[in-house]
């Protein structure tokens, strides 16, 4: 059967249920994820003094290819966005600054500096969003940056991060869609601490300053992020969520949560609705934890799943900026984009598939068996007909076809690297 068939007889089948798929493909072209630029060089950055990884931000592997240069960087981006249907945003560091190899610190990076990537961004017609790079730097070797102890240290972090917010400024005046400028901080204790509440305090009255400055939502919208422990902040996390959730609410700021920042058996997809209630809009960084690690290639497992419906579901496509942060060097980077773009847009697809409304209405009635019924039968509905046939409308490789485009770009370009 063609790609064509099987959409048909997959369409006749959701048709039953009240779904019109030709109205859902619609809806998901409309979707756009924020594609994290850190995946193609291992978050190394292209800082003229390139420091050690630091913060707990480690990257395990060493596949051959990684981007050396921002123009390699953008190439394989340019190969990982050509095998992912949609339009799409690029989410940038700020040690992706190009400087023309002069060393410029963190506290002193200029919007020329990302000229280029703003220039490439127009040309192929995507969003940029920013994140200021607290972590990989010796003013960030304690493990504290704007709860640091020292005033100076905090305060090179704080022009850091209104430097970052005026960056996202400029993209969003550049491009014409907001950039999300994210805070994360590495700040916590590898062991017990004595004080909470000071350190907590310090991160607060940095926000504050670094929030201080007004910048027009039009252009930039504010994100911070949270995590519950790292490598090296294993007993404590300055920023939490609860930190965090009390200052977005407060300040008006996006929170952002990021799937690998929980407790293993916490889910972020049972904290969206609860959020939506209270924020007009939130953030993901969406990831896979396994074990001890937050940063695996986002595959189709159920709590991505769970996290698209409860998006879907709650008609919050438009509230809910879906961003991407994973990092593995042991495979190939273009591939691992292309990988964990797909199945985010595939768990999207997925869940605006589901008659929605009728499960709710069965709830409200107390019919949890045909609840439970229908929530399993429709997981082996044909929904991959419909996503083959989304590919090859959107003029990207149907089914594992864009493998042996990778494979031909590892070949001609990566290996030669
Ligand atoms: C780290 C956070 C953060 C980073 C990126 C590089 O635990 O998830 O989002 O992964 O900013
Ligand atoms: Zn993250």
């Amino acid at each position: 059967m063609s790609i064509q068939e099987n959409y048909d007889f997959a369409k006749q089948a959701y048709a039953k249920w009240g779904i019109d798929v030709d109205t859902v493909l619609e809806q998901l072209k409309k979707v756009s994820i924020s594609i994290h630029c850190w995946q193609g060089d291992d978050i190394g950055g292209f800082e003229v003094i390139q420091n050690e990884r630091s913060g707990g931000i480690d990257v395990t592997g060493n596949y051959p290819g990684k981007a050396r240069t921002p123009e390699e960087l953008r190439s394989d981006l340019d190969k990982a966005l050509s095998l992912i249907p949609g339009k799409h945003r690029v989410n940038l560091h700020a040690i992706y600054a190009e400087t023309n190899g002069e060393v410029v610190d963190r506290d002193q990076l200029e919007l020329k500096h990302f000229e280029n990537w703003v220039k490439w961004a127009k040309e192929k017609d995507l969003g940029l969003d920013f994140n200021p790079t607290l972590f990989s730097h010796p003013k960030a070797a304690d493990g504290l940056t704007l709860s640091h102890p020292n005033e100076e240290i905090r305060e090179f972090w704080i022009n850091h991060c209104i430097l970052s917010r005026k960056i996202g400024e400029y993209f969003g005046q550049q491009l014409g869609t907001p950039a999300l400028t994210n805070l994360w901080i590495p700040d916590g204790y590898k062991d017990i601490p004595s004080d909470r509440l000071t350190p907590r305090k310090r991160l607060l009255d940095s926000l504050d300053k670094i929030y201080a400055v007004e910048i027009d939502e039009q252009y930039n919208l504010d994100a911070v992020e949270s995590k519950l422990f790292g490598i090296g902040s294993e007993a404590f996390v300055v920023g939490s969520h609860e930190f965090y959730l009390h200052y977005a609410m407060k300040n008006n700021k996006l929170c952002l949560l990021d799937t690998g920042h929980y407790h293993p058996t916490e889910t972020v997809s049972n904290k969206i609705s609860s959020m939506l209630l209270f924020s007009d809009k939130i953030a993901l960084h969406v990831s896979r934890p396994v074990r001890w690690d937050s940063d695996h290639v986002v595959i189709l497992d159920d709590e991505l799943k769970e996290i698209a419906l409860e998006i879907v579901r709650n008609d919050a496509l438009e509230r809910v900026i879906i961003g991407l942060d994973f990092f593995d060097a042991s495979i190939n980077r273009v591939a691992a984009w292309t990988i964990g773009t797909r199945n985010m847009i595939k768990a999207l697809l997925y869940a605006m598939l589901v008659p929605n409304k009728y499960l709710k209405e069965l709830q409200e009635k107390g019919d949890f068996t045909e609840r439970l019924a229908l929530m399993e039968e429709f997981k082996t509905y044909p929904f991959g007909a419909v996503w083959d046939y989304y590919c090859e409308k959107m003029g990207v490789p149907v089914k594992e076809s864009w493998l042996e485009e990778v494979r031909v770009y590892e070949q001609e370009v990566l290996l030669k690297r």
